[in-house]
């Protein structure tokens, strides 16, 4: 048999713009499936497969203007197997809204119970509802849509009106039956009705619900249902795409919000949905190689229940990109710790001193502010401590301000504002920006400009406990002072002990762009600096 050769039909405009090529000749298509994309002016138009065949050749490529009657392609015709007679059976009365061929007369409110229909399953799962309490909807319209493990199903109205009332929400369970939403008839019923209770050993039965995913389980008996032009899966609602399009991402699981449209007006066409699925499969093949090649392996999943109770908490936006930041940090940045001790004993009975003065101010000195002169301070005699390297590592950027992130720990998790030109502030104002800055991130207020910008950060745990810790980098930076509790040590005068207030100091830095010799006089300095605060007006 010679191949038919298939043209475009009426498109209801003078020319259209093939935007899309949706087979390639050897596809074997279906009648109804999408064989190109146009688009007028006004309209994008899927083009369908006449009949089943086995595509030959294609005539057209995308930025051809076509008009009906235009070569499209050629198919070759395929064995035709006897069509299922469709059995329309008889509604159950029970669950059977009332049948209206016109609308309402004026005056009269008719509210229509909208009920599922004959769905083939039971407890089906809504995953979104597709219209609110006052739209205004045309019969056809998709109320819901309902996703079982084999289908997703999208329920129309059966009628024109407005919606008065939502009786499901997302996640419940629907069967047969079941109250969807009552609708204020405005129009007239279409004849589009749930159909009759479904019967498993009768499967010329067919539902009237748009089957708009046919996810294939190899066991699975063939669903009983209609399967009509697909509609739009919820997490692909809302871009530039065409059907054929929709349902290659929905059968691929591919989230079209991801994807980059690359046809006229950022439309997103297969070969984008293919490009995106191929990176994906790189990336992970990327990461898989990367992992193998640091020798880091994988983490074993492990049922933790098998021991005993267990509640598993998701973790928050920002507990997650912490965890991130730092093991990106970990993995990037050669840590070295250098830990060292200092007396603040007359800072400490400076800074108690101050105490009045800073209540008539209306505000706190702690010793953080101390701490971030005397940052300021060092960072300027050693200007490799507020540097970064660039990412190739071949430069040192040094940064000519001091500007420096605070660590501080909310219930949401860690947040590192960032006080700038700290070397121009005096110990007042550096005491009044930690507490502001500190309160707005426990609330949740830090503007993105006030976290941004850090040369250094200082992480206090002083206030909590502990003797040492090792800080992580907070890369690009390259250096963290970690502060630990003072506590009162005997320290040899050279004759006998004194009792000294000791300040521990654990400071980590990127081994990379600073060298222990460094670390070690950046210390010694906020040492001498810290114990006689005097020095850091020299
Ligand atoms: N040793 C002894 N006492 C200390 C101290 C130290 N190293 N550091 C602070 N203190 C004292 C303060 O001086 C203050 O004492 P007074 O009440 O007598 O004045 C008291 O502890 C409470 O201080 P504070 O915590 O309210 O204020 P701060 O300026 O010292 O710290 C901030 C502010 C925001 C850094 C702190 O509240 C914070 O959030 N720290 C946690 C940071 C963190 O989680 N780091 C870990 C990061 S990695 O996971």
């Amino acid at each position: 048999m010679s191949d038919e050769l298939v043209k475009v039909p009426d498109i209801g405009s003078g020319n259209a713009e093939v935007i899309e090529v949706c087979v390639s000749p050897g596809d074997s298509v279906s009648a109804e499936d999408s064989l190109i994309v146009l688009e007028s002016d006004k309209a994008t138009m899927d083009v369908p497969a006449p009949r089943d065949g086995v595509v030959t050749d294609i005539l057209l490529k995308v930025g051809d203007s076509v008009s009906e009657g235009s070569d499209m392609l050629t198919m070759a015709a395929v064995k035709t197997v006897e069509p299922v007679p469709v059995v329309q059976p008889a509604a159950s009365v029970a669950e059977q809204p009332k049948l209206l061929d016109s609308a309402p007369e004026p005056g009269t409110v008719m509210i229509e119970p909208v009920l599922v229909p004959d769905i083939g399953a039971d407890n089906v799962p809504v995953i979104e509802i597709s219209v609110k309490v006052g739209d205004t909807i045309e019969a056809e319209d998709s109320l819901i849509v309902l996703e079982s493990d084999k289908a997703s199903m999208e329920v129309p109205s059966p009628v024109t009106g407005v919606v008065k009332a939502i009786h499901v929400k997302e996640g419940d369970a629907l069967s047969r039956g079941d109250l969807i939403v009552d609708i204020e008839i405005t129009g007239a019923i279409s004849l589009v009705e749930p159909s009759a209770p479904s019967d498993q050993e009768n499967p010329e039965l067919v539902s009237e619900v748009d089957v708009i995913t046919p996810l294939p389980t190899p066991d699975a008996p063939p669903p009983q249902v209609e399967a009509k032009p697909v509609g739009l899966a919820k997490t692909n609602r809302g871009y530039h795409a065409g059907p054929a399009v929709r349902k290659l991402a929905r059968e691929l699981g591919v989230d079209l919000a991801l994807v980059k449209g690359s046809g006229p007006r950022q439309r997103i066409i297969k070969e984008d949905v293919q490009k995106y699925v191929k990176s994906c499969l790189g990336n992970k093949a990327q990461s898989a190689a990367v992992s193998s090649g640091t020798g880091i392996p994988l983490m074993p999943e492990i049922d933790f229940s098998q021991w005993g109770d267990i509640e598993a908490v998701a973790q928050n936006r920002l507990r997650k990109l912490a965890a991130q930041n730092f093991q990106r940090a970990c993995l990037n940045v050669p840590h070295v710790t250098q830990f060292d001790e200092c007396d603040i004993t007359e800072m400490e009975s400076f800074r108690k001193a101050q105490k009045t003065m800073a209540e008539a101010r209306g505000t706190k000195l702690t010793l953080l502010p101390f701490i971030l002169k005397a940052c300021a301070y060092a960072m300027k005699k050693l200007p490799q401590f507020s540097a970064s390297l660039s990412p190739d590592g071949e430069k040192l950027i040094y940064k000519k301000y001091i500007n420096i992130g605070i660590a501080v720990d909310t219930p949401e998790g860690l947040l590192v504002p960032v006080i700038k030109n700290v070397d121009q502030k005096g110990l007042w104002e550096l005491a009044e920006e930690c507490i502001e800055l500190a309160g707005k991130a426990r609330d949740k207020k830090l503007k993105p400009d006030e976290m941004q910008g850090g040369c250094f950060t200082i992480s206090s745990l002083g206030s909590i406990g502990g003797t040492a810790f090792t800080p992580i980098v907070n890369a690009p930076e390259v250096a963290i002072l970690g502060l630990s509790k003072a506590s009162t040590k005997p320290v040899w005068n050279g004759k006998s002990f004194d009792p000294k207030l000791m300040l521990p100091l654990s400071l980590s830095y990127d081994h990379r762009a600073i060298n222990g010799a460094d670390a070690a006089r950046f210390t010694a300095l906020l040492g001498d600096l810290l114990s006689d605060v005097r020095k850091l007006l020299l």
